[in-house]
């Protein structure tokens, strides 16, 4: 039935614009013309607005307002990443069913995609706000082949990833800041959560958290939040399409991972210092053994922050909260 489904999407992402005849879509799912009928029914069910025009077929003038995961896969290019898409209404937190699909052996590239989380978690289980149909709260399945210690890197990337998404949708300029902040006029719009499951030196999954605020207004922030986080409806002024941003974010991603894998992380610092905003500032990393004070000289080619401190000290900073 999904992979029916899968066809269906797919064949009027590539109609684009155009209308596809009924025979025509009898023949690529194999089936009747009543069953694709039926087919185009439970789309109109899902929220998707088809025009059917004799002679000519049917193709997709809407799609639907809560994300469903066919409405992702229309117009999704990519060759794994997003392919498999678990999607719920509400849930605890995505992390958390990303860590039983993963030690599920699903394919790599899953994504678990939730509408609401009611205990989403940043770093340490500091609480991530997650309100219903507003945001994207996300987690993908990933498993390089790359030892322990190169993980934090692909917090960086997927940061790269995140940016370069919302720059195409939106045409804004978001920042980051390191190591797994997204910033839009100096507001957190995103965060990332990268946790993984591995056995000695060995990794056997990562997954990444991806929280990112779409369609709130600042009354839907909680008073703790509304100074300090900002969404992309605030920032832009307008509502936006969550799914189109999820597609964006899987082919930037896909694409990052893929020169990852090949190059290793120097091409993506590359790209990640042009995004960054800690760089050449002063400012304070809270790290689990102290507070380093200084300047942020920049990463290293493993991307590790470095700080400068008042005696000419070069720290090195693997995991800390900032203070700009
Ligand atoms: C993060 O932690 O920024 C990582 C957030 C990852 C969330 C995603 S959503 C999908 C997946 N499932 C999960 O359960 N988590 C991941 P950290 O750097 O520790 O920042 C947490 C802090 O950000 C909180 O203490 C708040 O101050 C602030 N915060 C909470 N919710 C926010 C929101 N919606 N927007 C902006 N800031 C928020």
């Amino acid at each position: 039935q999904s992979e029916i489904r899968k066809k269906l999407l797919d064949s009027f992402t590539s109609a684009g614009e155009s209308y596809l005849s009924g025979q025509f879509l009898a023949e690529l799912i194999g089936c009747s013309r009543t069953a694709v009928w039926k087919h185009i029914e439970e789309l109109r069910k899902e929220g998707f607005e088809l025009e059917a025009v004799r002679k000519k077929g049917y193709r997709i003038i809407k799609t639907p307002e809560k994300i469903t995961a066919d409405e992702i896969r229309l117009g999704l290019t990519t060759e794994f990443i997003g392919k498999n898409i678990h999607y719920e209404e509400t849930v605890e937190s995505t992390q958390k069913i990303a860590h039983r699909l993963a030690s599920e052996n699903v394919p790599e590239g899953t994504v678990v995609i939730a509408e609401e989380q009611i205990s989403g978690r940043g770093r340490m289980n500091r609480p991530w706000h997650s309100p219903k149909y507003t945001g994207i709260w996300m987690s993908l399945i990933l498993r390089p082949n790359v030892p322990l210690t190169k993980a934090p890197q692909l917090t960086l990337l997927t940061a790269v990833a995140i940016v370069q998404a919302i720059e195409e949708v939106t045409g804004l300029n978001p920042e980051i800041k390191w190591p797994n902040d997204i910033l839009l006029n100096g507001k957190k719009i995103t965060g990332i959560l990268t946790e993984m499951q591995a056995e000695a030196d060995q990794i056997h999954s990562i997954i990444i958290g991806m929280g990112l605020n779409v369609n709130q207004t600042k009354d839907d922030f909680p008073p703790e939040l509304q100074n300090i986080a900002s969404s992309l409806l605030i920032e832009k002024g307008d509502a936006l399409s969550r799914a189109s941003i999820i597609r964006s974010i899987f082919t930037h991603f896909e694409k990052l991972y893929l020169l990852f894998l090949e190059k290793g992380f120097y091409p993506i610092k590359l790209l990640w210092e042009g995004y960054a905003i800690s760089i050449g500032k002063m400012l304070k990393a809270r790290t689990l053994t102290g507070v380093i004070e200084g300047k942020a000289l920049g990463i290293t080619d493993e991307g590790v922050l470095k700080i400068e401190d008042a005696s000419g000290v070069i720290h090195h900073v693997y995991s800390a909260d900032i203070e700009l």
